[in-house]
């Protein structure tokens, strides 16, 4: 369709099945979680609220598959060639894949086209690296010893995905497991299923076999929480909140099961006198508009130096207010609703904390009227790091200022918090840039930019952001287990005498 026009809201809600051994799983009496558009208050899908039982069988099938090799044990080449034809799929359908996202999570329908075709390139990318996947070998052992070290697909992995990026964090995810040659039991958000289903139908067209990829849906408890606790799973990757991921650290005692954790973030935006002030300012407002500020890595404190303060204030609450926010079906939207009601409520009542602490609301912390969920973009100044805006993840378009003085003041204000997902600096002056970038603690940051990636770089985060790497070569590695093998060579020295 032409991108400059707007998709209608569908005439019926869409029920999907669920997806067990390549097979779409239907039952016509079974519970449904029912998503209504967070923009529109209107019903747009509804997915089966599986049991422990569905997980069961949908482990039974990975297992299956896992065990039988008719995936673990194929060349890498050919299962590149099904994650090259699974990419083809996903930029064919990239159109019907963005619209139902923007249906479900309320992001605008330009910002979900963009996510859909960034999201082949990992099916892309991870195709190369099942292609390269290898160990290691030692020749330095002596005349009598060769060593290898091996690399092991670790087996059936859960997948726990959220709400906020399904399709693109799905995309860092998955591919990286399959190019390892796992096979999978996937539970998408109970909000947000919709396009995750529909991967697993392009992955079956794309020649993956029955059973390596599955798909459970439903909510956290039962169905996420069986993934976690389920013995005959090997790994769990889980992306959400931290209250949640250590309840899957807990369950993960069961069989002592790999995890692999990205959770929460309060990521610091760091501006010093000497930045770009137009460009940080518009890097500001994208890195917590985006998404709606619904982004593990948005860029939620805003640390700036004294001096340059007022000014670099003064442009941040011109550009909130031209930001576009709106209905996510127009082209022309660029901030779209947030997730659910009581999300919405939680967002505005940290606004109402963080005024009752002493901040100063310098624009937004409004609604829109009509249907949906919307907060307009909130500007908090004067904000300490132990007031509650500044120490937890608010989820929403909220951005807290703090001032520094010097360097170093800004780096211990940046590391005053218990994540370390992300962080960004805006400064011309390149020994600064790269000085912070040593000292602050993240997985991610960037420099004069913010929120951007892809396949081949790494992601994850430090403390309490969680463990473990997605993505790059280290993504699949991630999905793989070490294996050691000492070769003896030439006649053996008795040990029985
Ligand atoms: O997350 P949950 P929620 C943060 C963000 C947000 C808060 C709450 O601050 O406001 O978390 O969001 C599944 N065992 N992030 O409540 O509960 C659940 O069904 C296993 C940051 O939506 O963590 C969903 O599929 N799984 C984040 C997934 O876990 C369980 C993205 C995430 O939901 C479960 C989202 C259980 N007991 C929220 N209970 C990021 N890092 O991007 C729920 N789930």
């Amino acid at each position: 369709m032409d991108a400059s026009l707007k998709p209608s809201l569908p005439a019926q809600p869409r029920a999907f099945a669920f997806h067990v051994g390549g097979r779409a799983v239907r039952r016509g009496d079974r519970d449904w979680c029912v998503r209504v558009s967070p923009a529109h208050g209107v019903e747009v899908t509804r997915v089966p609220a599986c049991t422990a039982a569905d997980v069961d069988a949908a482990v039974a099938a990975a297992r299956r598959a896992f065990a039988q090799g008719i995936w673990s044990r194929l060349p890498g080449s050919e299962r590149a060639q099904v994650l090259l034809r699974a990419a083809a799929g996903v930029r064919e359908r990239f159109e019907e894949l963005a619209y139902w996202e923007t249906l479900e999570t309320g992001k605008p329908i330009t910002q979900a086209r963009s996510e859909v075709l960034a999201s082949a390139g990992y099916y892309e990318y991870a195709a190369g690296v099942a292609r390269t996947l290898s160990g290691d070998s030692f020749n330095n052992l002596g005349e009598g010893m060769f060593g290898l070290v091996v690399r092991e697909p670790i087996g059936v992995i859960g997948l726990i995905t959220p709400w906020n990026f399904p399709f693109l964090i799905l995309a860092e995810r998955l591919p990286f497991m399959l190019a390892a040659g796992c096979t999978v039991v996937a539970k998408p958000s109970e909000f947000t299923s919709a396009t995750t289903l529909m991967m697993a139908e392009i992955l079956g067209e794309a020649g993956l076999p029955d059973g390596v990829f599955n798909v459970v849906t439903g909510y956290g408890l039962p169905v996420g929480q069986a993934i976690t606790e389920h013995t005959d799973i090997d790994m769990v990757s889980f992306t959400g909140s931290v209250a949640t991921g250590q309840r899957a650290l807990a369950a993960s005692a069961s069989n002592i099961k790999k995890l692999g954790l990205e959770l929460g973030g309060k990521s610091p935006q760091i501006v010093f006198a000497d930045a770009d002030l137009e460009a940080a300012a518009d890097g500001v407002v994208y890195g917590i508009c985006l998404n709606a500020g619904q982004c593990c890595v948005s860029g939620s404190r805003l640390v700036v130096e004294e001096g340059i303060a007022d000014a670099f204030r003064d442009l941040l609450v011109d550009k909130f207010s031209r930001v576009r926010i709106g209905d996510p079906l127009d082209p022309a939207t660029q901030m779209g609703a947030i997730v659910t009601e009581a999300h919405q409520n939680k967002i505005l009542g940290y606004i109402r904390s963080g005024v009752a602490d002493g901040a100063r609301l310098a624009c937004g912390g409004g609604i829109l009227d009509g249907d949906g969920w919307f907060i307009t973009p909130t500007l908090l100044e004067g904000v300490r790091s132990d007031m509650a805006v500044a120490r937890e993840e608010i989820f929403g378009p909220v951005l807290t200022m703090t001032t520094f003085t010097t360097p170093d003041e800004a780096v211990a204000i940046a590391n005053d918090s218990v994540f370390g997902l992300a962080a960004s600096i805006w400064t011309k002056d390149l020994d600064k840039a790269l000085d912070t970038m040593r000292r602050v603690q993240a997985g991610r940051m960037w420099i004069n930019t913010t929120i951007t990636g892809g396949p081949e770089l790494p992601i994850g985060g430090s403390k309490q952001s969680g463990n473990g790497r997605e993505t790059g070569v280290y993504g699949v590695e991630e999905y793989t287990e070490l294996k050691s093998v000492h070769i003896a060579l030439g006649q053996r020295t008795p040990w029985v005498q």
